[in-house]
């Protein structure tokens, strides 16, 4: 069946609005996604008919709770593969997601003169955290050059490992480039040489098929809200890992037994979530995952890939218009481009003067603009309910930008 995205867009409120009388063309997905009209009901529910604190009450409204709560993690761990549901850990976000291998597991394995593996074109929620442990364990940090045309140097890597490393973090997906790493291959690399493999799957897990097994992941970061959840967040880890490592917060949930000088965690995965957590989120991130589901994510990689291909083949009729990164089979659905003389902040406002929302800026990924030397870029994202009308909206709007800049 070919991919309708009209239809689609029916299905979520905020895309039937209109900017100062014009339709909403929305490109920023990749900073947060919208919300189906399934999430919001789904979120509307537990409020209406089975809010209480999960865990706790022997009530049956708390225990309706923690049955919507924990039919989540189920989801998602059915979502990413996990081996088990027990191995996926509800946080704020994947910012809160990576800040826990890197606190928990990071201080407690990481020693001087340990490597630390990252790449340039990490997101800093991904890219801080280990230059915190880095500088804390006293250990190197090391990155994984981009090349030119905005992919992973294999064979810099390849001389890397060659060194020894505890641990290689990088991302599945990159917010800027687009780029779809060969982290399969890049995470066998990373085991030959004795490391940990910790995926950030923040654009990757709304986008296309993941499967932690498949990548031979040991740690796998992800977003609620960039899947068309609410604000949550998951971090994935194999059992034996999470086992050894020691809580990353301390209260209650997360607990079996507390002395006055001392206590016993609980077992996993409540160990890693201490105090009331996020309920309607993620009874919501549960009911995103079901819609993700049922479009099947090759599909959605498949829509998005064929978008991203038009969309690189008709934003070069703006004049001074540079793409960076790969080519469009090599990518997910972002594209991050500059217009010469014109910078990206005046684009982004002049685009939303007709409703057309893309980012401007640095997204979070400083170190990859140094390499290219860019002060900013402009970046336009897409997902399910996004189409080609979307992409020659932006392209027209692209062209007046230009028209208006170029002329003063
Ligand atoms: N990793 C990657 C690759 C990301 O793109 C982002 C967010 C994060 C981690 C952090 O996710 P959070 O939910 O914890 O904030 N990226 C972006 C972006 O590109 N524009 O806004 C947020």
């Amino acid at each position: 069946m070919a991919w309708d995205s009209a239809t689609l867009r029916q299905q979520f409120p905020i895309l039937q609005r209109q900017v100062r009388g014009k339709r909403l063309v929305f490109l920023d997905s990749a900073a947060s996604a919208q919300k189906p009209q399934a999430v919001i009901d789904a979120i509307t529910h537990i409020y209406t008919h089975s809010y209480a604190n999960v865990h706790r009450g022997i009530y049956s409204l708390a225990e309706e709770a923690t049955e919507a709560y924990e039919a989540a993690r189920e989801k998602l761990a059915r979502f990413i593969h996990a081996p088990e549901s027990a191995e996926v850990i509800f946080t704020r976000n994947a910012t809160e997601a990576l800040n826990l291998v890197a606190y928990s597991w990071g201080r407690t394995n990481i020693e001087p003169g340990d490597r630390i593996i990252i790449t340039e074109m990490e997101h800093h929620a991904n890219l801080v955290p280990w230059q915190q442990i880095a500088q804390q364990q006293r250990a190197e940090l090391l990155y994984i050059p981009v090349t030119v045309d905005g992919e992973l140097d294999q064979a810099a890597y390849a001389e890397l490992l060659t060194g020894g490393a505890k641990v290689v973090a990088l991302t599945l997906m990159s917010n800027v480039l687009g780029t779809l790493p060969p982290v399969r291959e890049m995470a066998a690399a990373a085991h030959a040489a004795g490391a940990l493999v910790v995926i950030d799957a923040a654009q990757a897990a709304p986008h296309l098929p993941v499967d932690v097994q498949a990548l031979d992941a040991d740690f796998l970061a992800l977003s609620g809200h960039k899947m068309g959840g609410p604000a949550v967040g998951a971090l994935w880890g194999r059992r034996a890992l999470l086992e050894a490592m020691p809580p990353f917060l301390f209260g209650g949930d997360m607990i079996l037994s507390v002395q006055k000088y001392s206590s016993v965690w609980n077992d996993l995965p409540y160990k890693f979530e201490a105090g009331t957590p996020a309920i309607a989120e993620t009874v919501g991130l549960g009911a995103a995952v079901d819609f993700l589901t049922a479009l099947g994510m090759e599909a959605v990689h498949q829509h998005e890939r064929e978008l991203v291909k038009y969309a690189m083949a008709q934003l070069p009729q703006v004049p001074g218009l540079r793409i960076l990164g790969p080519p469009a089979e090599r990518r997910g659905g972002v594209v991050a481009f500059t217009l010469e003389g014109i910078h990206p902040h005046d684009i982004a406002s002049l685009l939303d003067e007709d409703a057309i929302c893309i980012r401007a800026g640095l997204h979070c990924a400083e170190p990859l603009h140094r390499r290219y030397g860019l002060p900013a870029t402009a970046r336009a994202s897409f997902y399910i309910y996004n189409d080609e009308s979307d992409v020659d909206a932006l392209v027209a709007g692209l062209h007046k930008v230009v028209k208006f800049l170029r002329r003063v």
